[in-house]
Order: structure tokens, then C-alpha cells, then sequence
């Protein structure tokens, strides 16, 4: 029996280094969207120097896609984004609300790791817009829904003393994020004991927002990073309504286990297969975008049905 709620394209990996147009030594963290009957994917990529930029790659079928001849964002060199990206950019997550494709990452320098939001409309221009957090944030993705007139985030402060754990903020504008509190926790000896984070950017289902997450497992030989997923109330995102008791997807392909970063499957992105549907019913289907040991990019389908988690673990 195939026990697999997600199935591995058998075409993976469908983004490596030899598909970059510029000198780059990964392909990874990916955040996608559909533009005008198109798949973009806003990917990240190590230059030789360790430090992160982004490039794009578009496709007409979600599997097949060409890089763009030039990153699309690299470390801002004036203003306040200067001196907080200065270390890189790194995993970006796409949410289209309001006309707009909004876009935060993760921005590094000296001072720490925060998140950058940035905006277009087209995908030729894009114009940052603040720096949505202080240090140390990662793995912001706004709901693509106003909740009573505010936008929702879910993200994942740094802590010392509790276990990372997903977090909700409210905001007006987009710049002033508040109104914070914890909505996941990982489990004690579990898959996700060690850290859990917020994955692709949620997926309005009629049962609730579906959440692809990560989290982590430390091993006596590193740390394994797995997806899981989780749903959130439709009208309420900061009420978990049930969480899968078990992964969906660990590194099992040989460039999943091997890599820059060994045994990582990491995702920025998922997207309905199906068109210019607002809602997706049970049997649509999602790409589930991630990157694989840091290394390069592979993608995944899953069934709505089969991704829903049955209960509260
Ligand atoms: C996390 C992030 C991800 C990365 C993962 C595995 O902390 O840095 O970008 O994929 O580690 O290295």
C-alpha cells in the first residue's frame, strides 16, 4: 500500500545549479505563485561566497521552468535595507492579496535575522516596502485574506527558552505587526520536537486554512528538517482546528538526504494545481514546492482530502 499523502514529481529535481544563467552553488527555498496563466517561483540561491540572493524561474505547467538571466533581488546597497541585508536574502514566501504579490524574506547582516517585505504587480519591478520585524524572525507568511480588516501573519521568533514555535500577528498596513501570540507548539519527542516553522503560504480549503509547516528532529547525526501540516479556523487563523500526528514528507531521495544541508526538505510555497479558484474542494490538488538538502528544488502533488488532518494531535 502507498501509504504517501504527498507523491514526489517523478521528474525531480525540477530546479539545480545547471539551470542558473549565473554563477550560483545552490537552488533552494522557493516561494511560488500563479501570474497570468503562469507558475513564478521566487527561489533562493548561495552565491560562492555563502551569502544568499534570489532569482526567478517561470513556467507554464508547474514542472518545467526557465531562470531569468538575472537574480530578481539581491542585497539592497542604500537606505535601511543596506545595512540589514547586507549578510543576504533567503527565503522568500509570495502572498497575492489585494492585486499586489507581496513577498517577505528573510533579510541577514550583522544586527541579525529579520524579516523584508517587498511588493509588485508584474514581476519586472518590485519595490520594497519595510522591514516587518526586529531580530531574530523567520518564516513569515500572510494569510492572502483580511481577517476584520486586518492582515494575519504566522511567524517564528527565536527563543531560548521555550522550543521555536508558530506564532500569529495582526497588522493594518502591513508595517505595524502586533496583537501576537503563540498558535503552535513542536510536540516533546515527536518528529518536530526541536523547532517548528511556518512553510508555504496558507491555502484556503472550505474546512479551514491548510498550513504546510516544517519541523525539526535532532539526531545524533544532525538535524532531519520534515514537513507536517496543520488547519487553521477559516474565519479565526489563530485557532488551530488540527494538526497530522505524522510528517507528510521527509528526505528520502538521494538528493533530499545529500546536500549542502543534509536531510532537509524545506518549503517556502505550495499552490492549487487547478485555475482561478478562490476555494479549493477536496479532491484539487497542490504543488508542494521545497527545496531538498539545500541543494536544489523538487515538488510534490498532494490531494486537498488527503492533506486535511483529522484531528488535534
Ligand atoms: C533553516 C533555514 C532554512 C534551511 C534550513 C536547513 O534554519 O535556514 O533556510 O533550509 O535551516 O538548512
Amino acid at each position: 500500500m502507498d501509504r504517501s499523502i504527498v507523491k514526489r514529481y517523478e521528474g525531480n529535481p525540477i530546479l539545480t545549479v545547471d539551470d542558473i544563467p549565473y554563477p550560483v552553488e545552490t537552488v533552494h527555498n522557493a516561494g511560488v505563485a500563479k501570474y497570468n496563466d503562469k507558475y513564478i517561483m521566487l527561489f533562493r540561491s548561495h552565491l560562492p561566497t555563502g551569502r544568499c540572493i534570489l532569482g526567478l524561474a517561470e513556467s507554464d505547467d508547474g514542472f518545467n521552468f526557465k531562470v531569468r538571466p538575472e537574480p530578481f533581488m539581491v542585497p539592497a546597497t542604500e537606505g535601511i535595507f543596506a545595512e540589514y541585508e547586507a549578510y543576504g536574502v533567503e527565503d522568500p514566501r509570495i502572498c497575492y492579496i489585494d492585486g499586489e504579490y507581496l513577498i517577505t524574506y528573510s533579510a541577514y547582516s550583522q544586527h541579525g535575522v529579520r524579516i523584508g517585505l517587498a511588493k509588485t504587480q508584474d514581476w519586472e519591478r518590485v519595490e520594497r516596502v519595510g522591514l516587518i520585524s526586529q531580530a531574530d524572525m523567520r518564516n513569515v507568511v500572510i494569510f492572502p485574506r483580511k481577517f476584520d480588516g486586518r492582515y494575519a501573519r504566522l511567524d517564528r521568533p527565536h527563543s531560548e527558552i521555550s522550543p521555536w514555535s508558530i506564532w500569529i500577528s495582526y497588522s493594518t498596513d502591513l508595517i505595524y505587526w502586533g496583537d501576537s501570540r503563540v498558535v503552535m507548539n513542536p510536540v516533546k519527542y515527536h518528529w518536530d520536537e526541536m523547532k517548528i516553522g511556518p512553510g508555504a503560504t496558507p491555502i484556503e480549503t472550505p474546512k479551514g486554512w491548510l498550513h504546510i509547516y516544517h519541523g525539526v528532529f535532532p539526531t545524533m547525526d544532525g538535524a532531519i528538517y520534515r514537513l507536517g501540516v496543520a488547519l487553521h479556523d477559516l474565519n479565526d487563523p489563530s485557532k488551530v482546528i488540527s494538526v497530522c500526528d505524522r510528517w507528510i514528507l521527509q528526505p528520502e531521495d538521494p538528493w533530499e538526504v545529500t546536500g549542502y544541508v543534509h536531510n532537509v526538505v524545506f518549503t517556502c510555497g505550495a499552490v492549487p494545481r487547478e485555475d482561478n479558484k478562490e476555494i479549493l474542494d477536496a479532491a484539487d490538488e497542490i504543488l508542494v514546492y521545497y527545496g531538498a538538502a539545500d541543494t536544489v528544488i523538487s515538488v510534490a502533488t498532494a490531494r486537498v482530502a488527503d492533506l486535511i488532518p483529522g484531528e488535534l494531535r
